[in-house]
């Protein structure tokens, strides 16, 4: 599988590089290693407290605006609430099984794989975000390459599972760190035999469709980054053009052979799907505004776009290890300007067309959060989007009302603390209990304050980092309609 490949290596740790500049709305500042929007949501015991302390300020700048307010929860109304739907469904009750040693921004495509394989194999497991930019010397110390993903299978823990399922007579299993994303998903095969086998080698199927994947990702790698080559004619170029489209015809025409489900191997999804899904799915969404080419055509690849609907319709992985339309497109541009200027700072005209591109289609995407309806609206969508928001709410805040951004300054930022906050609060309470938000303010500018306010924190939002892309689109669903109601 080429994504390994030293080119897109570098590609994708400039793109991590380019990330957390851009994007750090949600992460908690001062605790790296644990973003709260990172990691899964719901551990509401232990962060009440914290929540009780960190209130007082913003409830006191806000006690005038909240006698005029006498529905709206505090937070840690709110955080009860959350609390108590969280006991009635269970929510993160197991322990953790494994611990999986990730990249921060959630952008690392190796760490979507073993991401999606704990989903897809139900296993329970807790995160640890590790800054890229910034790798804590333990982790370097830890993983002899230094890189993510790794996961550390915590013995202790199988052990009380194993007795549970008086499993005592299999060999207990090695308290163990695997690296190497395709040897991790080894592992987890080996380590949960119970669950959906993921790795095929014995099948030649299997491999047959391993290769045809490393054909087409190695064919995009060179024409995409080959396409950077300064040094390429346009002829070369176009050979690698060709390269990748016959290639990603072979691929079209396998999937065509497979029977029913839609997926690599026909009806079940398998480990090449989740090699291939993190490449496919950002050159799905980035490709037609880069280099102006679109891989989801029904016409020229019909199987290709089945297998794309196949895996979207895949709760593992669309709920929470997908990235969304409008996240990898807002990226996108960021990217290409960060690529744009050469030591000289010159950008070509064909680089400045891309950025207009993607910042167009980016723009015209935010026109749709009130009425985008790509995923189901469930319950669990909603409460993850509650959830997040309830225990990120200060940083959220601070993001949408900082007057000196390091990104998206083209955003317009909200001016008072205390509005945004009480528009955040208006959206949680709207998530929590299905009601249509209505928010009124007397005094007309703290009204559009808070409306710009929570613009901002639908365009600042980013998918699978925050929260997955059902909780996305409806938190921003109900942003959107909380600023209408401020506007009307
Ligand atoms: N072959 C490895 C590649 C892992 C990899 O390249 N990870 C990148 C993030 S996408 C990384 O950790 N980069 C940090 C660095 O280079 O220091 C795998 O499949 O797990």
């Amino acid at each position: 599988m080429k994504v390994s490949c030293p080119r897109i290596q570098v590609v994708a740790l400039l793109f991590f590089i380019l990330a957390s500049t851009t994007t750090r709305a949600f992460t908690t500042p001062g605790v790296p290693r644990t973003s709260f929007f990172q990691k899964q949501p719901l551990s509401p015991k232990s962060l009440s407290s914290e929540l009780k302390s960190s209130t007082t300020a913003i409830e006191d700048a806000v006690t005038e605006t909240k006698e005029k307010q006498p529905d709206l929860p505090s937070w840690d109304d709110l955080q009860a609430r959350l609390n108590q739907v969280q006991e009635a469904e269970n929510v993160n009750n197991k322990p953790a099984l494994v611990t999986l040693y990730r990249d921060t921004n959630g952008w690392c495509p190796f760490c979507e794989r073993v991401w999606l394989a704990l989903e897809i194999k139900q296993i329970p497991y807790q995160e640890q975000l590790i800054s890229l930019q910034d790798k804590p010397k333990w982790f370097t110390q830890m993983v002899p390459t230094g890189l993510v993903p790794a996961v550390l299978f915590h013995s202790d823990a199988m052990d009380v599972q194993a007795a549970d399922q008086e499993e005592k007579e299999k060999p207990a299993p090695v308290r163990s760190l695997v690296w190497e994303s395709l040897d991790i998903l080894k592992a987890l095969d080996e380590q949960f035999p119970e669950t959906p086998r993921l790795i095929r080698d014995d099948l030649d199927e299997y491999q047959r469709a391993r290769d045809i994947v490393s054909k087409t990702t190695t064919a995009g790698a060179q024409f995409i980054y080959g396409g950077r080559n300064q040094t390429l004619s346009e002829e070369e170029k176009q050979l690698k053009r060709v390269a990748f489209e016959n290639a990603l015809k072979d691929l079209n025409n396998f999937l065509q052979g497979q029977q029913g489900g839609g997926f690599c191997m026909g009806e079940s999804i398998s480990g090449v799907d989740i090699e291939m899904v993190p490449v496919m799915e950002r050159w799905r969404y980035q490709l037609p505004l880069t280099i102006n080419m679109t891989i989801y055509d029904k016409i020229k690849y019909p199987h290709l776009c089945q297998w794309y609907d196949a895996m979207d319709q895949y709760a593992p992985y669309t709920n929470r290890v997908a990235g969304d339309a409008y996240s990898w497109t807002a990226v996108a541009s960021t990217f290409l300007r960060f690529f744009a200027t050469g030591p000289n700072a010159t950008m070509s005209e064909q680089t400045q067309a891309a950025i207009d591109r993607a910042d167009a289609a980016a723009h015209a995407l935010t026109q749709t959060f009130a009425t985008s309806n790509t995923y189901d609206e469930t319950a669990e969508a909603r409460l993850q989007a509650a959830a997040k928001l309830i225990c990120n709410h200060q940083a959220v805040v601070q993001d949408c009302t900082n007057s000196d951004p390091k990104s998206q300054k083209e955003l317009p930022r909200a001016q008072k603390e205390a509005v945004a906050d009480l528009a955040l609060r208006a959206v949680v309470q709207s998530l929590m209990t299905t009601e249509t938000p209505t928010l009124t303010m007397d005094n007309k500018a703290d009204a559009s304050d808070a409306a710009r306010a929570v613009r901002t924190v639908a365009a600042r939002m980013c998918v699978p980092r925050d929260m997955g892309a059902p909780a996305a689109q409806v938190l921003r669903k109900t942003l959107m309609q909380v600023a209408q109601s401020l506007e009307s």
